[in-house]
């Protein structure tokens, strides 16, 4: 990892909506009176975040509210938030004021606003297991056309909605077709959870694989279906999206 800087856009979902488990804990702290509270996803792909469903947390890792300023905090991991630090992304350089602490199981069924997503009342806070604490900043937005993960991870909750403990709607939010590839047609992830018959988010080797495959063939033959870089190649408007949610104050560039 140290070896292979990664450059991550940090995407900002806006809280609209806290979920029962954890929004007591957010009304009786006082320093988050008037403030906007934002889940950082960190995406190595903004081109596809026009295809957001959901958004992913992993139940059992810790996770904070950092103050940004004072009107901004926001939420993902204390190492991710010690690295953003350092990173002049919070307002006094080498500070990160941690405002709440709690796992990642807290957040399930909070509603968030997904920048650029089709689905404008906002999209739900879901567990993913495979979530990793030491990677971005532990929130990860969930793209089911185009990432092979993220698809198998929302069919197993669905399949599944009493035991993971959440409205099996939230997990069905409409799939819609960005990016379009002359291997693997319009839906990339999908097509090779089924070629590769991949059953569970726990395989992990044909999982690895279906990725490496996706992401190639999305970023060198992929065209764009929607947005604002319709019929642009992936890895022309890529760039461009990501210029797009930074000047729009949606994200800001996160590097590790
Ligand atoms: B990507 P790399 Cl559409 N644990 O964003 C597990 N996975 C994480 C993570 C963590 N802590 N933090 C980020 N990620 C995911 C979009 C996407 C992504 C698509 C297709 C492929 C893809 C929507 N999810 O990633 O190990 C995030 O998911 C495949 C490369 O640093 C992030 O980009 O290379 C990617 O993994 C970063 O993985």
């Amino acid at each position: 990892e140290a070896l292979n800087p990664q450059e991550y856009t940090g995407v900002k979902l806006e809280v609209l909506e806290w979920g029962n488990d954890i929004k007591e804990l957010i009304s009786s702290t006082k320093e988050l009176e008037g403030v906007k509270v934002y889940m950082v996803a960190a995406t190595l792909r903004p081109e596809t975040m026009y295809g957001q469903t959901c958004c992913f947390v992993g139940p059992k890792i810790d996770y904070g509210i950092f103050k940004v300023n004072d009107k901004e905090a926001y939420l993902c991991t204390p190492r991710a938030a010690r690295n953003m630090a350092f990173q002049r992304i919070f307002e006094e350089e080498g500070k990160f004021p941690q405002l709440a602490s709690f796992q990642g199981s807290a957040l399930i069924g909070t509603l968030v606003n997904a920048p650029l997503s089709v689905h404008k009342d906002g999209v739900r806070i879901l567990p993913m297991e495979t979530v990793l604490a030491t990677k971005g900043t532990g929130v990860v937005t969930c793209v089911p056309s185009d990432s092979p993960d993220d698809y198998a991870t929302i069919t197993d909750l669905a399949k599944k909605p009493e035991y993971y403990k959440i409205e099996k709607e939230w997990a069905e939010l409409e799939i819609i077709p960005i990016i379009r590839t002359p291997t693997y047609g319009d839906m990339a992830a999908p097509f090779l959870i089924k070629e590769l018959k991949i059953a569970s988010p726990k395989d992990k080797d044909a999982l690895a694989k279906a990725k490496e495959l996706a992401y190639k063939e999305g970023f060198y033959q992929g065209v764009m279906l929607v947005g604002d870089y319709k019929d642009f190649e992936v890895q022309k408007a890529k760039p461009l999206v990501r210029e797009k949610l930074i000047n729009e104050g949606l994200a800001f560039v996160y590097n590790e």
